[in-house]
């Protein structure tokens, strides 16, 4: 049975999804989508995925979206004893912590990120306070700990550290928050598809910019 995956490179949780299937060893397709000429939208996709968004994952008859979600399924359909989704009850609830604290970590920054990346503004003082905030919680969640929520890798690091392409670019420095660079470090150098998924060159970058620019009618100062 052929299990399909709708992707962009440039959605975290596209990537996020992505690396648990090479974590896991999954045979996929890798149905590449591109949001800014609108193949998210067509009828076709919207049959599948009515919220228009990636990821989405098929599975034969199977068809979900949400990328924590995809990556519960995907541990405990095809790796139900994987530490990637640790099934003690209290080691499985930090990763769902971190998954649900990522979610809305992730709206904050989204927000930030848009402002300075494509609108090429600066975002309002109140939303940078509250991703600060966020990073300087994640530094102490960290802590000494190798991953976020201890000693072994989880879906909650491959989730988070899909940030680190936006932070390059929105001009973050992680130097503030030394375990979260740690951690970033580690999961860079140690996932052997960490530069395939993660790495977009400048040149990508530029590219999408000034399409997500067009669309949004958006003069950068
Ligand atoms: N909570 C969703 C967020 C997915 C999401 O926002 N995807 C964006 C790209 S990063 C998207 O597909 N946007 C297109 C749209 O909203 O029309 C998840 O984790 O899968």
């Amino acid at each position: 049975m052929s299990i399909d995956l709708y992707y962009n490179k440039f959605s975290g949780p596209s990537r996020a999804a992505l690396m648990t299937v090479r974590q896991l060893n999954i045979d996929i397709n890798l149905k590449q989508l591109d949001l800014s000429a609108g193949e998210h939208m067509t009828p076709e996709y919207l049959a599948i995925n009515p919220n228009h968004k990636v990821p989405t994952l098929v599975d034969g008859e199977f068809v979900l979206w949400e990328s924590r979600a995809i990556m519960q399924y995907l541990c405990n359909r095809y790796a139900p004893d994987s530490t990637l989704y640790p099934k003690d009850p209290k080691k499985r609830a930090l990763v769902d912590r971190s998954l649900n604290f990522d979610f809305s970590f992730l709206a904050q920054l989204s927000e930030v990120m848009a402002a300075k990346i494509i609108l090429g503004i600066e975002p309002p003082a109140d939303k940078v306070t509250a991703v600060n905030g966020s990073f300087k919680l994640l530094d102490q969640l960290i802590g000494d700990n190798r991953y976020i929520t201890g000693d072994n890798l989880t879906i909650a690091d491959l989730s988070l550290v899909t940030i680190t392409p936006y932070l390059e670019q929105g001009g973050i420095d992680l130097n503030l928050y030394p375990n979260v660079q740690r951690w970033a470090d580690t999961l860079r150098d140690e996932l052997p598809y960490y530069e395939e998924i993660n790495i977009i060159s400048q040149a990508e970058w530029d590219t999408q910019v000034e399409k997500y620019r067009a669309i949004m009618g958006a003069k950068p100062e």
